[in-house]
């Protein structure tokens, strides 16, 4: 009877459990799960062919390579990894590898620092690199063919990055509040380092070095200069330790101001000795805390922010000096061109270029100006800014935003690598046909030493670490388009699905086809045809396209749409702004005319009658609402598509992206009514045949507020 009930009682547990729908994984090992390969024969052939491993270097990041691979062993092979010199496994530098081991030598020849080498040779597998950083990203590479069950048959991988700083930027407060974050609370516990070191630091720095990410930002561009005082500089301490073992170095934003705020200098000028002094001592005191400190990341000059031109320096002037301080050790600035001033008579989107044009040639060698990816700000879609390419003797580093300010916060899927490719892709033809963006931010086009790109994090303390599983793929696809800008954003989901969600061939495809067409959902949406920046004013959260009454026109939508009874769209051609002629002659003459304007960047480029003639024929005010429409009807797609893998995913993870997608479904409809309702009132033509009726009228979407909208500013 006892049995009985007992059987009964468990078989009860598991129904429960079954039925719960936040069981299983909540997302936080992200793609580093090891969960048991569930292909048998699969993992009975690579554990005979890993019996043993011989890590042949002793240091902190082979104690870390060595933990990373018991607990992989652990979990997919499920079986204890055995450390020894007699391997099949071999995990060594070049000045480790014998005599009938050379040829392994020649090909370390051509990787550098960081790179790796995966060979087989003589029936043993190797992962080789010039120093213990190459064999930690070599290891993550050779734990990726496991996590997704590849053949470690003749083996011969052979990588290096393409882009040397590839950092993460925290826009994170001292107090724990992340601007234009949705995920929760800074990760940073400033309050409690630099003494309590919180196993999550450890598990960041895993998945940074799982991609290559080799820098963190850890505090916001919008900088508290206390953040360069002794007391933080020894918590700032406390986690260049915990990184160092995984190759990332920690920098720090500045406030520019720093000399007045902290150091009782009655000036920041930066052409002011005591300044420059100040600034040498600071950053020498920093080092002698932090031998292997990055460097500045720094924005000045912008949105309020202290910077040269309180001086009437430039920018040039005020980042020379912060490079200098930093030569000696070899740290470097990032110099941001996210720049727009108060007085500028020029349309916003031209700003930066005109600002850092002129300074082409006068940035030391380690300075790297960073550049957002667009003219403006980060939106679901901008034209790439025109300062790629326009500065042959500048390095530039390219900022991308993986945190979604701007398309939807954290609870709508979006996959970025589609955005990020289609920018560094962006051909420039500064230099004739195959000026990419990647090639002026890897350097090759100018044969620029300094390179680097930088991902303005979605990182905070929800247990899944991005708010969204989905926002993990960015995180993710951020820094594999870093380490290499030539992978495809497919191939990237695909690597990232697998190790994250499923190995399911059928569902792997799913889930790639959802996060493929994800974005251009968003775009649709939110800011079709090269439409930008109609989301609601300060927290950006929903449709704002009416916001016209801001202390400063470019902040206003309304600027950016120009909406009237005519038409709609910013005329940056030559009969308006004129933003055209900051590109390539090919393009000016391509962006000059909406004819071979591309569809998408359209009414970026041109204020359009509404009944401009669309390529497909019909009217430029019935495209426009189709692309709404099909922005809410790609949400319900891949809505239908995620139900139907219900089967195949954990059950919590499968819920978490469930009801993620019921509140963009329920948002991207809002976008759509709220949108086509407001524009209708310049138009001024009926919804064309078959547009559903908005669910409100256009005062109740105007109506709404959200003062307690995350992340803000
Ligand atoms: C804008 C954000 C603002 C940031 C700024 C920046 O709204 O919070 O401070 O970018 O990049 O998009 O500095």
């Amino acid at each position: 009877m006892l049995r009985l009930v007992c059987v009964f009682l468990l078989l009860l547990s598991q129904v429960a459990v079954a039925q719960n729908p936040f069981a299983g994984d909540d997302g936080y090992r992200l793609w580093l799960k090891y969960d048991e390969i569930t292909d048998k024969q699969q993992r009975q052939s690579y554990v005979k062919s890993l019996t043993a491993i011989d890590i042949r270097s002793q240091s902190d990041t082979a104690n870390v390579i060595q933990q990373e691979l018991t607990d992989a062993w652990q979990g997919l092979l499920k079986t204890a990894p055995h450390f020894s010199s007699k391997a099949d496994l071999i995990i060594t530098k070049g000045d480790q590898l014998s005599k009938n081991e050379q040829s392994i030598q020649t090909l370390l020849s051509t990787i550098g620092n960081e790179g790796f080498v995966i060979h087989s040779l003589n029936g043993k597998t190797y992962i080789a690199a010039n120093s213990d950083i190459g064999l930690l990203y070599g290891t993550f590479r050779f734990l990726r063919l496991l996590q997704t069950e590849q053949s470690i048959k003749q083996l011969s991988i052979s990588e290096s990055p393409k882009v040397q700083l590839r950092m993460l930027n925290h826009w994170d407060d001292l107090d724990r509040h992340t601007e234009r974050g949705y995920a929760g609370q800074s990760i940073f516990d400033w309050h409690k380092l630099p003494d309590y070191k919180e196993q999550r630091y450890y598990d960041y720095a895993r998945a940074n070095a799982s991609i290559g990410i080799n820098g963190i930002v850890p505090n916001n561009v919008n900088a508290n200069s206390l953040i360069l005082t002794p007391h933080y500089l020894q918590k700032v301490k406390a986690l260049a330790d915990i990184f160092r073992p995984y190759g990332i170095k920690v920098y720090l934003s500045l406030k520019f101001s720093s000399p007045q705020q902290i150091g009782g200098l009655s000036t920041s000028d930066p052409l002011d000795k005591n300044v420059q002094q100040w600034w040498k001592d600071k950053t020498a005191e920093i080092y002698k805390i932090i031998p292997d400190f990055g460097g500045y990341l720094v924005k000045a000059n912008s949105e309020g922010q202290p910077g040269p031109g309180d001086y009437g320096r430039t920018h040039a002037e005020g980042a020379n000096m912060l490079a200098k301080a930093l030569q000696p050790f070899g740290g470097n600035v990032l110099w941001r061109a996210f720049v727009y001033s108060h007085d500028a008579k020029a349309e916003r989107s031209l700003q930066a270029y005109n600002e850092f044009v002129p300074l082409d040639g006068k940035f030391e060698p380690n300075v790297s100006v960073q550049v957002k990816n667009g003219p403006i700000d980060f939106q679901p879609r901008e034209a790439f800014s025109a300062l790629f390419g326009a500065t042959p003797q500048t390095s530039l580093a390219m900022e991308f935003q993986i945190t979604q300010e701007y398309l939807g916060f954290s609870t709508h899927l979006a996959y970025l690598g589609t955005m990020y490719k289609e920018a560094l892709d962006a051909d420039t033809h500064v230099k004739g046909e195959g000026s990419t963006v990647a090639k002026v931010v890897d350097g090759s086009l100018y044969n620029i030493p300094l390179s680097a790109m930088a991902g303005v994090a979605n990182i905070g303390m929800d247990r899944n670490w991005t708010g969204h599983i989905f926002g993990q793929s960015n995180w993710y696809v951020y820094g594999r388009l870093a380490w290499d800008h030539d992978l495809t954003a497919a191939e990237i989901a695909e690597e990232w699905a697998r190790m994250t969600l499923s190995n399911d061939d059928k569902a792997v495809a799913n889930i790639v086809d959802i996060m493929m067409s994800s974005r251009e959902h968003v775009v649709n949406y939110m800011t079709p045809l090269g439409l930008h920046h109609l989301m609601d004013t300060g927290h950006h959260y929903g449709p704002g396209p009416w916001v016209g009454d801001l202390g400063r026109d470019d902040w206003n939508p309304t600027y950016y749409h120009r909406a009237d009874e005519q038409g709609i769209g910013l005329d940056r051609t030559a009969s308006g702004t004129n933003g055209v002629a900051q590109y390539a002659p090919y393009w000016q003459k391509r962006f000059s005319d909406p004819a071979t304007t591309p569809t998408e960047l359209l009414l970026w480029f041109h204020h359009l009658d509404w009944d401009y003639k669309m390529p497909s024929g019909d009217t430029l005010w019935n495209e426009l609402a189709k692309h709404y429409d099909a922005g809410v009807q790609g949400v319900a797609e891949m809505q239908a598509q995620w139900l139907a893998l219900e089967s195949q995913i954990e059950a919590n993870q499968f819920n978490q992206v469930k009801m993620a997608l019921a509140i963009q479904l329920k948002e991207a409809q809002w976008w759509r009514d709220a949108c086509m309702l407001y524009f209708q009132t310049f138009s001024k033509r009926p919804f064309p045949a078959g547009f559903a009726a908005p669910e409100h009228s256009l005062e109740t979407y105007r109506s709404y507020q959200f003062p307690y909208a995350p992340g803000r500013g």
